[in-house]
């Protein structure tokens, strides 16, 4: 249906390499004093599912829209009314497959696209001079621009900003303005990132006035001399005009430098200097950090020093509206990223939307900043017709280059700027950095995908595992495929792009990599894959809200949950992953020594001293607080460490409390006072040693202490203390008045992302083909003893010679099992033994058993408060707690294992509201999880709605867990966390709970 009066030529942008007609040059994004007109808030919108269902003339001015939609602005159209019933088609996921025939430059006939009209009026104020600009902060894909009919031009690039001259097409009064937005073009084919295809003005738009006389584009040149002590200063531009900095007494003319003392900026120093630079026609606000990057000796330096980054990869997503966000939502994602210890950004993987930046400059973080380019899935077809390797692209790849730098380079956070990801290799990826490198001398360029790094100035990797990271660290990497470039990588320091893949339940394995960036100097730190899970916020038809990943829009090509891979949740809840991660990487560290009664405090931040931090200790016994108090220490340099000795207080609390308890001393380092990001009291960093032991628990029951463990056989039961057995089974079915489903060997766990995925094969189909998913236990004897009852199982999978023994020596357990009942407790001593050949690792160790949903109030001394295995066990510290069972559960997109609490040495659960409940303990710690659903359930869901609960308080109690590793991108659980099969005893103490003993 194209009509007479929409020129089919006028489309052939679509399908075009070029980035754009009719643009303006790009120029610095800044703040001025010159009018603008804010165009966002609501547009009419039609969305046509092809160019040939396009609406004739829907440009002119006089075009009547009175029956299209609406549409914000800035907004994605498939995220409209995405929580009920996406009103404009929906998200598509892929992570490289592009989800069309791979056919550049052209793109499918099937091209959504959406045609947005909307008036404004022109102020009366407006100048009549100088001239009009419309800003478009970012279009997805590409788009044309008519004001009054007028065509102005057309742009890609979706996440760079694109200006066209207006003024000669802008009226007094009213104006018409329409945009032409479609989901695919040429343009898509290097916008191949691992996320949703979202489409439409998803950014800001304005109509900015540009005056006379005013600044067209500007370059801060701030400087820092670590030496001197002293800044320079030049701005460079194409106005003439002065530049104020009234903090620094200096009016400089443009282009002029001066030097002057200053405090320099660093990210753990944000120090920002307020300065104009003035024309005859404008006023510019600029906001000035003086810093230097270097690559000297091998190391990325800042100011003279090396940085350790402990960083994040961070795309831009909320769940409502998909890749628009607001700057409260910006400055969010900053404020929870230091505050988890966090220092650097890579703006995975294309430009954020500037305000971003703004706040990385106030707040303080060192930003790798991305261009808009990845060709990923050229990779699917051999990298044939790649975009970097063909000289058809190359001004589309320069243009967003240019674009990026052009638009950014006044942020002092920008330290780096990274040409792409995942875009193979190409002559083209080479012109970007020679002119980058031409452009902007100040910063150093990065990009991962050639590993030849002959035209970067980092040697990048992604997913390295922690042996090669090793090798790198030393240098006795692998040779480059070219020889020649051979000694430049050498001379190149390394970062991880990407590491520590944060899918589901993990990584695990951070602590390890952290050790290897402290102890080579070559490796300057990270960054974790990724900051935020992209899911969708959406509801299920009975109304209760859950995330979408690739697949629940019904997308013929998508990629599931993998893009639900960070460290927090959709709605920025953190997730475990974070907690972690800011204890491997806390800044600063302290260590307790009992024995010589100090604390040391290391410094690892590489700037600032400690004077922002007061430390605290904390005593307690069994988790219950005793002493606290102050600890004075003095600031301590970066990079230095000192040893204080404890105050008179505290070792009068390290000797007094209660005999027998488990006392532990907390050592904490917290703000001293508010800082932009964080309130005074919050926590950056913190350490704790065992002072005392508690009381060793009884081997066996001593006589006279273990209470009534007399065995009665009566009919199919069997009574022993508090216990009731079946006499067939031998499985425990009470204790007390609690109903149990009891305890018998269970090594299964819902297997999480890290184990259903990865390189080398999947763990979790290993374990499936072993069938320890399905194991038989077969009885093969019960026997009631004096005062003990062993019940001998072999527990095996169909079609399987290979088994595990499993006994169960049922006895009276020590009177401290009681604590608070009266007595009767059982002790349980499982032993497991592999028989026959095992090839396979085990995901757990342990017992699993069931009691009545209405034990649902939980409370342990162990690691907490979250869930801990034996590779993400760094965060958990030892403590008293308490959760309700739902509180337990960590609610992962994708259902799978999580929730084990870790070196418990007791557990109660209760009933909430008071009663008879259980407890458990052992003389070593053991984990435990509890669930209102089996694992077997967790493992048959594919959204936590699909969880079915089922009357029962699932109890998981492990000898030992398998580690989590990283393996759904990256390296498997390191060799000291596979958990072989081999003998195993695991004792646990069942003791009911008195009503009052659960709740304190
Ligand atoms: C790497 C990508 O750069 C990133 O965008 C994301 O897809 C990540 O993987 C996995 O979540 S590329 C991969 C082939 C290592």
């Amino acid at each position: 249906m194209l009509s007479d009066r929409l020129d089919h030529a006028s489309l052939d942008y679509v399908e075009s390499r070029d980035p754009g007609q009719g643009r303006l040059a790009p120029r610095a994004r800044y703040r001025s004093d010159a009018m603008s007109l804010d165009l966002n808030g609501d547009w009419r919108f039609r969305l046509a599912d092809s160019l040939r269902a396009l609406t004739p003339g829907f440009e002119a001015p006089d075009h009547d829209d009175s029956g299209w939609e609406h549409l914000p602005v800035p907004s994605s159209w498939q995220m409209r009314d995405i929580a009920g019933t996406p009103r404009f088609g929906t998200p598509a996921y892929t992570n490289l497959v592009y989800p069309f025939p791979v056919d550049p430059p052209r793109v499918p006939d099937a091209n959504p696209t959406g045609e947005y009209r909307r008036e404004f009026t022109l102020p009366e104020d407006w100048p009549d001079t100088g001239r009009g600009v419309l800003r478009f902060e970012g279009v997805d894909s590409a788009f044309a621009v008519y004001l009054n009919g007028v065509p102005l031009g057309d742009g890609k690039g979706s996440r760079l900003p694109t200006e066209f001259d207006a003024t000669d097409a802008l009226r007094p009064g009213r104006n018409v303005l329409a945009v032409r937005v479609h989901q695919w073009s040429a343009g898509s084919y290097l916008e191949d990132q691992d996320m949703w295809w979202l489409s439409g003005i998803f950014r800001p738009v304005a109509l900015l006035h540009r005056p006379e006389d005013g600044v067209g584009d500007l370059f801060v040149h701030a400087e820092y001399d670590h030496l001197t002590g002293k800044g320079t200063l030049r701005v460079e531009s194409d106005a003439t005009g002065r530049v104020t900095v009234p903090e620094l007494g200096l009016d400089l003319a443009v282009g002029e430098r001066a030097e002057v003392p200053v405090e320099p900026w660093t990210a753990e120093t944000p120090r920002l200097y307020d300065a104009e630079l003035t024309t005859a026609g404008e006023r510019v606000r600029l906001r000035i950090g003086f810093r230097t990057v270097t690559v000297s000796g091998g190391l990325l330096r800042v100011n003279g020093t090396p940085l350790l980054l402990r960083g994040v990869n961070r795309h831009e997503w909320d769940p409502d509206t998909g890749r628009t966000l607001t700057v409260g939502t910006m400055r969010q994602d900053i404020e929870l990223m230091k505050r988890h210890n966090i220092n650097a950004v890579r703006t995975s993987h294309y430009p954020p939307d500037g305000r971003f930046l703004d706040l990385c400059d106030e707040l303080g973080l060192w930003v790798i900043d991305e261009c808009d380019l990845e060709t990923h899935g050229f990779y699917l077809n051999g990298w044939r017709n790649n975009p970097s390797a063909d000289p058809a692209w190359r001004d589309a790849l320069l243009d967003r280059m240019r674009r990026m730098v052009e638009r950014d380079k006044n942020h002092a956070s920008v330290i780096m700027w990274s040409l792409g990801n995942e875009s193979g290799t190409g002559d083209n990826l080479r012109a970007m950095a020679d002119w980058s490198h031409e452009r902007d001398p100040g910063r150093p360029v990065h990009y991962e995908g050639d590993w030849d790094s002959g035209y970067v100035d980092v040697y990048s990797r992604m997913y390295a595992d922690h042996a090669e990271t090793d090798r790198i660290g030393r240098g006795t990497e692998d040779p480059t495929t070219d020889p020649e470039l051979d000694e430049h990588r050498r001379s190149l320091p390394f970062i991880l792009c990407e590491y520590g893949h944060a899918m589901g339940n993990g990584p695990g394995g951070l602590s390890e990599y952290q050790r290897l960036f402290e102890q080579h100097p070559r490796l300057q730190g990270g960054f974790i894959w990724e900051w935020i899970d992209h899911g969708v916020r959406r509801r299920t038809a009975d109304g209760r809200e859950f995330f979408a990943y690739g697949g629940d829009f019904g997308e013929v090509v998508h990629d599931g949950n993998f893009v639900a891979d960070g460290l927090v949740f959709p709605d920025r809840v953190p997730s475990p992953g974070l907690t972690e991660f800011k204890k491997v990487v806390e800044p600063v560290a302290i260590r307790v020594d009992a024995a010589a009664r100090t604390v040391s405090v290391r410094n690892g931040l590489d700037f600032a001293d400690t004077g922002h931090l007061r430390f605290h200790w904390q005593v307690e016994d069994e988790g219950v607080p005793g002493g606290q108090g102050e600890l004075t220490v003095p600031a301590v340099a970066a990079g230095d460490s000192i040893v204080v000795g404890w105050p008179r207080e505290l070792s009068e609390a390290a000797d007094a409390g209660p005999a027998g308890a488990e006392r532990w001393l907390t050592v904490a380092a917290r703000l001293a006072k508010d800082e932009p990001w964080a309130p005074a009291g919050h926590e950056v960093a913190w350490a704790q040693e065992r002072l005392a032991p508690g009381a060793p628990v009884a081997a066996a029951a001593a006589p006279g202490t273990a209470g009534p463990a007399e065995l009665r056989v009566d009919g199919g039961r069997i009574t022993l203390g508090d216990g009731v057995f079946d006499a067939g089974t031998g499985r425990l079915v009470r204790l007390g008045t609690v109903p149990v489903e009891g305890p018998r060997l269970d090594v299964w766990r819902a297997p999480t992302d890290n184990d259903s995925r990865g390189r080398h094969g999947s763990e979790a189909e290993k374990w499936r083909a072993a069938g320890l998913d399905r194991l038989e236990h077969k009885v093969l004897s019960v026997e009631p003893g004096e005062g003990t009852l062993t019940v001998t199982t072999r527990v095996a999978a169909a079609g399987s010679d290979a088994a595990l023994s499993a006994v169960y020596r049922w006895s009276a357990a020590p009177a401290t099992a009681s604590e608070g009942g009266a007595g009767g407790a059982l002790r349980l001593t499982l032993e497991v033994r592999p028989l026959g050949a095992w090839d396979v690792t085990l995901p757990r160790v342990g017992l699993r058993a069931a009691v009545p949903a209405a034990l649902s109030s939980v409370s342990w001394f162990g690691a907490g408060p979250h869930e801990a295995y034996p590779d993400t066990r760094a965060a958990a510290r030892v403590g008293r707690f308490a959760s309700d069972v739902d509180g337990l559960q960590t609610p992962y997109l994708f259902p799978q294992e999580n929730g084990s609490r870790a070196d418990v040495r007791w557990v109660g659960l209760a009933p909430a509201g008071g009663g008879e409940g259980l407890r458990l303990s052992g003389p070593s710690p053991f984990s435990f999880a509890a669930r209102p659903w089996s694992s077997e359930r967790l493992d048959a869901a594919a959204h936590p709605t699909e969880l079915v609960r089922d009357g029962l308080v699932h109890l998981t109690v492990d000898a030992a867990q398998q580690g989590i590793g990283s393996a759904s991108c990256g390296p498997g659980v390191l060799p000291e966390y596979r958990l072989l099969p081999a003998p195993t005893v695991l004792t646990v103490d069942w003791a009911v709970w008195g009503a009052t003993a659960g709740t304190e």
